[in-house]
């Protein structure tokens, strides 16, 4: 029985390292060395060759190395069996860091105090809105959404989460499905997407949703922040709003395409903050150490925790 890595643009040896001192007794092969398909029992992947899953007869789970599952999913030749993905407690509060940390920037209006600064430029403006007065609105409210709703909430926004499904959450405004977009983009100052990449959420973010922002806010307009998935935004879309005016800013962590191609607009457009999909890093040690833990809860006959549904890709 053994487990067999299968990722791209990662360090595998360091993988089968952790893999191997966590789970001693469990063989580790690696995808693109010779090995026997029958033996595989689990795979651990990050971004794996299409097909390359295929024709393992016993295998009997997939873990994603990170949240998002997409990566899975754009294999159409995927096994049929469980698929479970990482759920870090250290992965969300990263994220809940930078959604805090962006939608600071912009409630303090930073980019503003940077461009002075560059300019010295001293002007000690009054408008300050309150934080109370500041409506962000989260797309997404799982694991990461319901965290960084919680702390926005510590720091005084008035926070409300759009989801697939309806959800109750003491203290925040809730809307779900495509019944409930319009409401909720019409309330919402500071849009954060931490949404999966699903058919249904493909391309989500473009002219249409964002003409439905509010305008007119404390902000003086709407602002973007999407650390979801870089497919869910329509890149054209966001830069044609940001020229009319009718979108002020938007901080970007992942793209249509990455790494974001150099000749991009939106390395140099000044009101777009790009960060390399890094705003929430896993830590491969706390990574390995889930894998290995849930490997061990099937062994002994106990359910997969986190476990995904194929039907709706997350
Ligand atoms: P979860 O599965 O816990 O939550 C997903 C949320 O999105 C749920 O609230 C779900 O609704 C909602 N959702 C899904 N589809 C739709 C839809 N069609 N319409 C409305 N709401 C929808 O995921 P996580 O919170 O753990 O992670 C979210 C994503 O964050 C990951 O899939 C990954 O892409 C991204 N990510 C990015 C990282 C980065 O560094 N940039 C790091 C880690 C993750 P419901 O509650 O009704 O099911
Ligand atoms: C993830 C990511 O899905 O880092 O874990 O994007």
């Amino acid at each position: 029985m053994s487990l067999l890595l299968a990722m791209t643009g990662w360090h595998v040896e360091d993988w089968r390292a952790r893999f191997a001192a966590l789970l001693p007794d469990m063989p580790v092969v690696i995808l693109g060395e010779p090995f026997d398909r029958r033996s595989v029992h689990y795979v651990a992947s990050w971004k794996h060759p299409e097909g390359s899953l295929s024709g393992l007869p016993n295998l009997a789970a997939v873990f994603s190395l990170g949240a998002g599952v997409d990566h899975l999913f754009a294999d159409t030749r995927l096994p049929e069996v469980p698929i479970a993905r990482v759920v870090d407690p250290d992965l969300t509060t990263r994220m809940s860091e930078y959604v805090v940390l962006h939608c600071l920037r912009y409630l303090r209006q930073q980019p503003r105090y940077d461009r002075q600064q560059r300019e010295a430029i001293w002007d000690d403006d009054r408008n300050q809105p309150a934080a109370r007065s500041v409506r962000v609105g989260i797309m997404g409210m799982g694991e990461l959404g319901q965290d960084a709703a919680r702390k926005l909430k510590v720091v005084g926004f008035d926070v409300a989460g759009w989801s697939r499904s309806p959800k109750t959450f003491e203290g925040l405004t809730t809307f779900a499905g495509s019944d409930g977009m319009v409401d909720f983009l019409g309330r919402t100052d500071i849009l954060v997407s931490l949404l999966p990449l699903t058919p249904d959420t493909r391309g989500l973010i473009d002219a249409k949703l964002l003409a439905g922002l509010a305008q007119g806010g404390r902000l003086g307009g709407p602002f973007l922040i999407n650390a979801g998935r870089g497919r869910l935004q329509v890149e054209a879309d966001i830069l044609a709003a940001l020229e009319a005016g009718t979108l002020k800013g938007a901080t970007l962590d992942v793209f249509e395409t990455e790494p974001l191609p150099s000749d991009s607009p939106l390395w140099s457009h000044p009101a777009v903050t790009v960060t390399p999909h890094n705003a929430a890093m896993s830590e491969p040690e706390a990574v390995a150490t889930l894998i290995a833990a849930q490997i061990r809860r099937l062994e002994a006959g106990e359910p997969l925790e986190h476990v995904v549904d194929p039907a709706r890709g997350y």
